[in-house]
């Protein structure tokens, strides 16, 4: 994408009324913008209190006006900051003086596009920019704020510069035939790979919770009819969303709800309870459960404890999504509730009815995305970062496989190539036209 030449402009702090509203202007017109505005001269980086004039000398506003002469500013080009008073009309005002001085209205984004564009951050960085403003938590924002000083490009870089040296080594032992053979079978190329992978593994993981803080995590209920899917929705919920009924099959339809718990963004969905049926209302409903039940990041599978346990069910769920087993209606039992880890995943044991082990649960949702833990390890991150992780992740499996099968070093080459590309569309080293308008139009004015 070309740099455009254009000096623009526009109010940075939200609509309404405030005690200071901010105009930021960045483009070359900037200085001269400022010589025709202001009745004094700037010093670079100095907070100047001025008045801000009409073209017919009257004055707008008053203010502080501060210079930021590239390239050390924001953007990367000449920029001028006004502070006046925050009211819309006034702001207004001095944005249409601005204008009929050169400059033009900003597109969203447009200022950390030019930052992006002139080299100030990388693209991971410009996406936890609108992350950080667009935060709900404190989780979330502090993970912004790593994204944003560059904790995961940092080693999103480290990766592909891995790659780059091993795919140079690869190609070089192409080159000499002869000796193919030994390089690539010496086990170094082999050992190095699998530490790649390892290495993509575990990005990927705290990318995934990044993310999870970012989005929220969606959370499948699902069951045996009667197990309590619907009675949990509506303790989750804090209100009746679901009917409840002790008669089996009551849901068909999906529900959705968005819940807070302690600021962590959750959907909850309920769903049909899983059985063979001859109805054709439930057996739909049976097909959109098994739909959203793939889609979910979290399976709680909802079991009537005073029941065996529904193995039938088990095996028609997914192996990649993390189930969490819950035992309901402890009180009929009169067990006490729990929650037990083990490798296949954690057991909670609890009552929906009597809120025995509610507590319990809620903490190991907020755990699972790191919730509760501290966010010092966690950066955010978007959709579009893990599918690029996983892409990468793909093709060095490919490549480990191609060294261990047929050691077709070509094609070992090829796939670190390609490994690198997927990588490299997160910093944005490697980048399409599209996926930046994307990206940029989904921010706000001024930013
Ligand atoms: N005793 C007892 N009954 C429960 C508990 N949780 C739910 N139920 C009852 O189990 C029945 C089925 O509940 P529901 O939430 O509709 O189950 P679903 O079919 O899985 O959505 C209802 O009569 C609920 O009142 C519990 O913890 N203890
Ligand atoms: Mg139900």
């Amino acid at each position: 994408m070309l740099l455009n030449q254009d000096t623009i402009a526009a109010i940075a702090t939200p609509l309404g009324n405030g005690g200071v509203g901010i105009i930021r202007i960045s483009g070359n017109l900037a200085p001269e913008i400022a010589g025709q505005l202001l009745n004094k001269s700037l010093i670079p980086r100095y907070a100047l209190f001025s008045s801000f004039l009409d073209n017919d000398g009257s004055v707008i506003d008053s203010g502080i006006a501060l210079y930021f002469p590239s390239p050390a500013s924001y953007t990367g080009e000449d920029t001028l900051e006004l502070q006046g008073h925050g009211g819309s009309v006034i702001l207004d005002m001095l944005l249409r003086r601005v204008l009929s001085l050169g400059a033009r209205l900003a597109n969203p984004g447009e200022f950390t596009e030019r930052a992006f564009l002139n080299n100030k951050l990388d693209l991971a960085q410009a996406e936890a920019v609108a992350d950080l403003i667009e935060s709900s938590t404190e989780q979330s924002a502090r993970s912004a704020q790593k994204s944003m000083q560059g904790v995961f490009s940092e080693q999103i870089n480290k990766l592909v510069d891995e790659l780059t040296e091993l795919r140079v080594y690869v190609e070089a032992a192409i080159d000499f035939v002869d000796e193919e053979i030994d390089f690539l079978t010496d086990g170094m190329v082999e050992n190095r790979i699998v530490g790649l992978l390892e290495s993509i593994g575990q990005i990927r993981k705290t990318a995934q919770q990044g993310r999870l803080l970012r989005d929220g995590m969606t959370v499948v209920l699902a069951g045996k009819p009667n197990a309590g899917k619907s009675s949990l929705l509506n303790a989750l919920a804090g209100h009746e969303a679901a009917i409840v009924t002790d008669i089996a099959g009551t849901t068909r339809d999906i529900l959705r709800e968005r819940i807070q718990l302690d600021g962590m963004p959750l959907h909850v969905i309920d769903t049909a309870g899983l059985r063979e049926s001859d109805n054709a209302i439930e057996k739909e409903g049976i097909r959109r459960a098994h739909e959203e039940i793939r889609k979910a990041d979290k399976i709680l599978l909802l079991i009537d404890a005073s029941e065996p346990e529904p193995q039938d069910i088990l095996t028609t769920l997914p192996t990649d999504i993390d189930i969490t087993k819950i035992y309901n209606k402890i009180d009929l039992l009169g067990l006490s509730s729990s929650i037990q880890q083990t490798e296949q995943g954690a057991s909670c044991y609890l009552s929906i009815k009597t809120g025995a082990g509610l507590e319990l649960l809620k903490q190991h949702l907020k755990q699972s995305v790191g919730f509760n833990e501290s966010t010092d390890n966690i950066f955010i991150a978007r959709r579009r970062h893990i599918e690029a992780l996983r892409k990468g992740y793909e093709h060095v499996s490919s490549a480990l496989n191609q060294l261990q099968i047929s050691q077709a070093g070509e094609l070992v080459a090829e796939d670190l190539r390609q490994a690198q590309i997927s990588l490299a569309e997160i910093t944005g080293t490697i980048t399409s036209d599209d996926l930046l308008g994307k990206i940029f139009s989904s921010f706000c004015i001024g930013k």
